[in-house]
């Protein structure tokens, strides 16, 4: 019998293999960085960083559809993957970590991690939960009556979800149809807070109907299921049939943030199991029996973006400070 040739994943979702390899450098890289600004932080030169590990394939997969210089992006805290899609360096993530003049989020004038940049049109994020949500809908509101072809999307926890701020944001987009892809990166825990004592819903995209749009549970760690979930919604946001929120299930592998201590509310052997699902782990896997990479190619994946971080280090940390005068800029009114 001759052997029947089956269309891949990546195929049906119109990937090509530079895609792949290009995301699943985008995946590592979010990685490498994450352990590294760990490290600056054990060093005491870092004093806040908030951890992405876990997250690349929900990240870097529901990222991936947006377009450059078109789209709006509002991602919140743990976006470090989705921020690098959207172009953001290294060296400027350290630039930030390292609170030097130059970030591009606040001049280092901002936590760590409150992404936001003019070039790239990243939203600047607040600390309050889901206040990025609101501001979602509203500038989806404004392209739509403006007749633009911007999709806006906003990623947000599932934790943001207990936020009234959520609420008006979900159901002010569906009364307008607006162009505005929710995506919910739900890794069963706000700090400590597990889901059941969160909502009494098994899932936040059941929520969806009830504001008139659809909403789809993925495996977030499972990147191209994240970048279908995502180019449809993408797409289905263009066509003006409005909003759609996504619900990557995923799994968080550090502690909450630098200050946090996670061994205080869930085992190591949870983490662990958790650790099995890993979805750098799973897409090299993919991408290892389709023969696009092997395994020594991977690892000089690791060791060239190693490479590069360790270079954003150093010219991140050499960089200037800000000038102590404009520690309360965009704090008060400033005269022109
Ligand atoms: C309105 C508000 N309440 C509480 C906090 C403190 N806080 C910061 S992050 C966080 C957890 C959010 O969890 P989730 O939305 O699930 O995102 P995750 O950190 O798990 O990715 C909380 C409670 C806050 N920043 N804002
Ligand atoms: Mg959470």
């Amino acid at each position: 019998m001759a052997a029947r040739v089956t269309e891949s994943p990546h195929d049906a979702l119109g990937l090509s293999v530079d895609d792949l390899l290009a995301m699943h450098r985008a995946m590592v890289t979010a990685r490498l960085l994450d352990e590294a600004a760990f490290r600056q932080n054990r060093m005491g030169r870092a004093p806040f960083v908030v951890p992405v590990s876990g997250h690349e394939g929900c990240q870097i997969g529901t990222a991936w559809p947006m377009r450059k210089g078109i789209d709006i992006w509002l991602p919140y805290y743990r976006d470090l993957g989705v921020v690098l899609v959207a172009g953001m360096t290294p060296y400027e993530v350290f630039l930030g970590i390292f609170a030097k003049a130059d970030d591009p989020s606040s001049g280092g004038r901002q936590m760590p991690a409150h992404w936001g940049s003019r070039r790239l049109g990243i939203i600047s994020g607040s600390s309050p939960i889901a206040t990025q949500v609101p501001h979602a809908s509203g500038i989806a509101y404004a392209a739509k009556y403006r007749g633009e072809d911007a999709v806006v999307a906003c990623w947000f926890g599932e934790g943001a979800t207990s936020e009234g701020d959520w609420h008006e944001g979900l159901n002010f987009a569906g009364i307008h149809k607006l162009p505005v892809v929710f995506v919910c990166e739900n890794n069963h825990y706000a700090i400590s807070v597990p889901q059941s004592k969160q909502m009494a819903v098994e899932n936040v995209a059941d929520r969806a109907p009830g504001y008139g749009f659809p909403g789809v549970v993925v495996d977030g760690n499972d990147v191209l299921a994240c970048y279908g979930a995502m180019k449809e919604a993408h797409e289905r946001a263009r066509r003006g049939e409005g909003p759609t929120l996504i619900e990557c299930k995923t799994y968080r592998y550090f502690p909450h943030t630098s200050d946090d201590d996670d061994k205080s509310y869930r085992s190591r052997e949870e983490v662990e199991e958790a650790r099995t699902h890993d979805p750098i782990a799973g897409f090299e896997r993919y991408l290892a029996d389709r023969g696009i990479l092997d395994l020594p190619g991977a690892a000089s994946v690791r060791a060239e973006v190693k490479e590069q971080i360790d270079g954003a280090i150093t010219a991140a940390w050499e960089a200037p400070d800000p000038e102590p005068e404009s520690a309360l800029g965009h704090v008060f009114a400033e005269s022109p």
